[in-house]
């Protein structure tokens, strides 16, 4: 990369990890709170620091890390003008400013609305206008990505684009998609409702827009965990990409079943007609099979690797695996966490068992083992590598040791922290609740010790973030001068040739918008025949 590109990438990089330190502090004080054993100081509000735990974590550390790695991933595969350089620039400080707005805004608490802001909780404007921007800046971002494909496929015609680079274009297509439901509810619901100017809101509107976005959100963290997966791990086990057509269907797959299944997470919501939700849980079931062919594809990745190199055994190609290279070990555990986890989102989706687990901390452990074990392991795993590929630095034996000490400290901190959210939530605990005891009760006093359990975990995975964060600043800075390998696997020899008809957009975007309109168009008039007077889009600017 030139100075001027690894400048831009690095950028994201700074953000991503100042937000593990001030979100992860947060995560520690909330287990700490709900343990019963700690009280917040000088008042603090325990919603808002939950809020700032879920909005930094959440939204501004993953999209950070996403957009720059992704810019990287373009950066070597299809290349980057100048001009695109500087409308990058562009995109990180709106981002930025939108970023900087809104967690001000949460800090001074005038925005513990937490990471899905569901009305009728009502923050201060800047906190809207602040995620606005935060999108906005990421839309940019996507037009960047999508002229820079556009500009390799001029040059090279007929060719197939890059595997990474097609993943990319994949997941910043769904962005675009899916955040304009959450574009929508800030511009239209939200900021005129903050501002005053509207009576009221339209509550199940403004959530249905959400989880429109919500769902596809949690793609979006996933799909370049899943670019790494297919295309860099197989470098570092000597293996190479199993099929390249097989990733990409994954991949359009994802795209295609990720949006129209937002009623999954409002299955208990009152005013969705029932036939639509379970129309949803179908396309749910959907969006699992891409999940699977993955899970097939790595396999057959090691294990071909494995075979190439004489473990010839059942599973004697295990041995083969780099069990002492964090750049592998770190998203390897993210894999396996991703069995459970992904099992746990099988569970929430079957729409009698969402009755049980809904709005328990059992929900809570899902995410932590899909999004803070599976993406941010994964995400830690790229960082050991790209980082000094971007600052001309190496990593060192010693830092590959004390990467592998984090990767175990983060897998039994949240095995602690998750396990024991996952079995209180079973016992019918409370999610997104300070410490209570609800006035006593037999159902109550078993919580009690998996939210120390909690606390427990939490902290041993707190001294994870502080251990991570000490390991970037030494892969930015200090770590010795030398040429780390940015690494991308080739395709296996004799897999079939990719048909060109994976790579026709108008197809693909076109069924992803014809299911989205399938799923949406007729719960979404019945919302809107049902707004309350007085509430956007219909009813305002009041009379004033
Ligand atoms: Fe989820 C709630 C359903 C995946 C994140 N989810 C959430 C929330 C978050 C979240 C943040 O249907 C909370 C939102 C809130 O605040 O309310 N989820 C699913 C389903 C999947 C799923 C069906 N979720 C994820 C991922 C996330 C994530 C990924 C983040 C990154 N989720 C739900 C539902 C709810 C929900 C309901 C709402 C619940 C409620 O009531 O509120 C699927 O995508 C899962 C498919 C995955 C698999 C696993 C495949 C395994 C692989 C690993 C292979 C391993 C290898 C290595 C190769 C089928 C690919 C092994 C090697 C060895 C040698 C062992």
């Amino acid at each position: 990369f030139s100075k001027k590109e690894s400048r831009l990438y690095m950028s994201f990089m700074y953000v991503t990890f100042i937000s593990l330190f001030i979100g992860g502090l947060m995560g520690l004080l909330q287990t700490f709170v709900r343990s019963g054993k700690y009280t917040l100081p000088f008042g603090i509000d325990y919603y808002t620091i939950l809020t700032v735990h879920g909005v930094i974590l959440g939204l501004v550390l993953t999209t950070f890390f996403i957009i720059g790695f992704q810019f990287s991933l373009l950066g070597k595969t299809v290349g980057i003008s100048d001009k695109q350089i500087m409308v990058g620039w562009i995109s990180f400080w709106v981002m930025l400013i939108g970023t900087v707005m809104a967690s001000i805004t949460i800090l001074v608490g005038q925005a513990s609305v937490l990471y899905t802001f569901y009305a009728p909780l009502r923050a201060h404007p800047a906190f809207y206008i602040g995620l606005a921007l935060v999108i906005v800046g990421s839309w940019i971002a996507a037009f960047v990505n999508f002229r820079q494909l556009y500009v390799w496929k001029k040059a090279h015609k007929g060719e197939k684009s890059p595997l990474l680079a097609f993943m990319v274009t994949i997941n910043m297509i769904m962005w675009v998609i899916a955040s304009l439901g959450v574009a929508v509810s800030v511009l239209v619901l939200f900021i005129p409702w903050s501002l005053g100017y509207a009576e009221t809101i339209n509550v199940l509107l403004s959530r249905t827009l959400f989880w429109y976005f919500g769902h596809p959100l949690v793609y979006f963290w996933l799909l370049p965990a899943y670019m790494a997966w297919y295309a860099i791990i197989p470098k570092f086990v000597g293996g190479k990409i199993f099929s390249d057509s097989l990733a990409r269907l994954a991949f359009i797959l994802l795209l295609m079943f990720s949006i129209p299944v937002g009623f999954h997470h409002q299955l208990t919501e009152p005013g969705i007609d029932p036939t639509w939700k379970f129309i949803q849980v179908v396309l749910t079931f959907m969006v699992v099979i891409p999940s699977l062919m993955t899970a097939f594809s790595i396999f057959g990745s090691f294990e071909a690797a494995g075979r190439r190199k004489g473990f010839t055994s059942l599973f004697g190609w295990i041995k083969n695996l780099p069990w002492k290279d964090v750049r592998f070990l770190a998203p390897f555990i993210g894999m396996v966490a991703f069995i459970p986890g992904g099992a746990g989102g099988i569970i929430n989706a079957s729409h009698q068992m969402n009755a049980l687990v809904h709005n328990t901390i059992w929900i809570t452990g899902h995410f932590h083992l899909t999004a803070a074990t599976t993406v941010i392991l994964t995400f830690f795993g790229i960082t050991y590598w790209l980082v000094p590929h971007l600052t001309s630095r190496r990593l060192t034996p010693k830092l590959n040791k004390l990467g592998l000490i984090q990767t175990w400290i983060w897998t039994i901190g949240m095995v602690i922290m998750s396990g024991s959210m996952h079995i209180q939530g079973l016992l019918g605990g409370p999610r997104r609740s300070s410490f209570s005891e609800y006035a006593g009760g037999e159902q109550v006093a078993t919580w009690i010790n998996y939210q120390i359990a909690q606390a427990v975990g939490g902290t041993i995975l707190f001294v994870g973030i502080i251990l991570m964060v000490y390991i970037f600043i030494q892969l930015s800075f200090f770590a010795p001068k030398g040429v780390e390998e940015y690494p991308i696997a080739e395709e296996e020899p004799d897999a079939e040739k990719t048909p060109k008809f994976l790579e026709n957009w108008y197809l693909w975007i076109g069924i992803t918008i014809a299911l989205i309109l399938f799923a949406y168009t007729i719960p979404m008039i019945d919302i809107m025949k049902h707004s309350p007077p007085g509430s956007p889009p219909f009813d305002w600017p009041i009379g004033k």
